[in-house]
């Protein structure tokens, strides 16, 4: 009898977290031209600048690692909060604030504070997926903006763990090994400065020579453009050797020919537990599209704000007053 009322109450709580988790389509009556506006948007874009790509995709990972997809990201330091997620370390190279600035604007012109900065990252992500030859696939969206935005918070893994402590960082927010590998997919994009992986070229772990995983060839091109150990200069290289622009599994053969540029991702290629999965999701494109974007809407439903929690931004960079 009382375990039954506990039962009844216990539903009764989780009800409405239920009644109103993301789903596809959550702005069809509210704002119905909502995604039509960010495409459009995100292509004009990407007909500038097709490195706009890479960046948003980066901007979905940060944002939804850290405090969950909540748009925290997107805080610009104030007087009463000098130091938000965007001035974190990790952080830094995270571009294409004004794309997000300008998407939100004509939404708020459009369907006034109705269209979360959250979600306007996630659907903006999907589409610089398909503009670089990923899958398309359907962003489910609800979610709302969340009112905390702390540089200390921006616990993002870094470049130079192990597959062990990547493992224990993606697994802390709900997702698996599978999951990690698949996303560094991702990868298959953009670029990197060259201080995130200037030791694999000199001076691995203090070693006094290079990174003994990486292919001779790549690390005689990428001294030619990183300079010495202590060179001032930091230019960007791509992270995908041979497809640089395109989304696709051409990422994964290249780890396995030794030209992973950052530490990890050679990992990946290198671990015991993680190898096969590599050499899968080289040998098929199709498998890894399909993957990929599987592992990118898990990715977006990591802590997300639903219901009444949180709010509706008005202005991206800023919490309401
Ligand atoms: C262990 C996990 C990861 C680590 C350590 C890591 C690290 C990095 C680093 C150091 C860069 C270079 C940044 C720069 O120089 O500007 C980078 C770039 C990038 N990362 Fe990751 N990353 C990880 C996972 C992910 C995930 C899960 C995604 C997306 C699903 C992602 C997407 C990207 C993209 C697209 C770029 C290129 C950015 C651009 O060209 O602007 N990364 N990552
Ligand atoms: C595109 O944007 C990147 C990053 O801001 C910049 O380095 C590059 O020069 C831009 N390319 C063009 C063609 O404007
Ligand atoms: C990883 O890189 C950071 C800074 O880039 C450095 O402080 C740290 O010692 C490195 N860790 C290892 C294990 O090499
Ligand atoms: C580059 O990628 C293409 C398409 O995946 C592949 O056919 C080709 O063999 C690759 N070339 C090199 C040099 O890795
Ligand atoms: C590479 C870089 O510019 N790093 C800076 C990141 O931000 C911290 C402070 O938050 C600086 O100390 C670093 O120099």
């Amino acid at each position: 009898m009382e375990l039954t009322v506990v039962w009844f109450i216990f539903l009764i709580l989780l009800t409405p977290s239920l009644s109103v988790a993301l789903h596809v389509g959550f702005y069809d009556q509210t704002c119905p031209h909502a995604e039509a506006i960010v495409q459009h948007l995100v292509h004009q874009r990407y007909a500038i600048n097709n490195t706009v790509a890479p960046a948003l995709i980066r901007m979905y990972f940060h944002d939804c690692y850290v405090r969950g997809c909540d748009a925290s990201i997107l805080i610009d330091p104030s007087n009463t909060n000098k130091e938000t997620e965007k001035t974190a370390e990790p952080n830094l190279t995270i571009r294409e604030f004004e794309l997000i600035d300008k998407i939100k604007s004509k939404l708020e012109e459009t369907c006034p504070q109705t269209v979360s900065c959250a979600d306007i990252i996630a659907l903006a992500t999907r589409d610089a997926v398909v503009l670089s030859g990923g899958e398309r696939y359907n962003v489910p969206t609800g979610r709302r903006d969340g009112l905390v935005s702390k540089a200390s918070e921006a616990n993002l893994p870094m470049q130079n763990i192990t597959v062990d402590q990547a493992l224990q960082a993606f697994t802390i927010k709900g997702l698996t090994l599978n999951d990690m590998v698949i996303l560094l997919g991702a990868h298959s994009v953009g670029s990197s400065h060259c201080h995130f992986f200037r030791d694999r070229l000199f001076d691995f772990q203090g070693s006094g020579h290079a990174d003994r995983t990486m292919n001779g060839a790549l690390i005689k091109k990428l001294k030619g453009i990183c300079g010495s150990m202590t060179s001032k200069l930091d230019p960007s290289v791509f992270l995908d050797q041979n497809t640089s622009f395109a989304l696709d599994s051409e990422y994964y053969n290249q780890l396995r020919i030794g030209k992973g540029l950052l530490q990890i991702d050679q990992e990946i290629s290198n671990d015991p537990r993680t190898t096969t999965m590599v050499t899968n999701m080289a040998a098929s494109n199709a498998h890894f599209q399909q993957s990929f974007v599987k592992a990118m809407v898990k990715l977006g439903n990591v802590d997300v704000l639903q219901g009444t929690a949180g709010e509706i931004r008005t202005n991206c960079r800023a919490f309401n007053k």
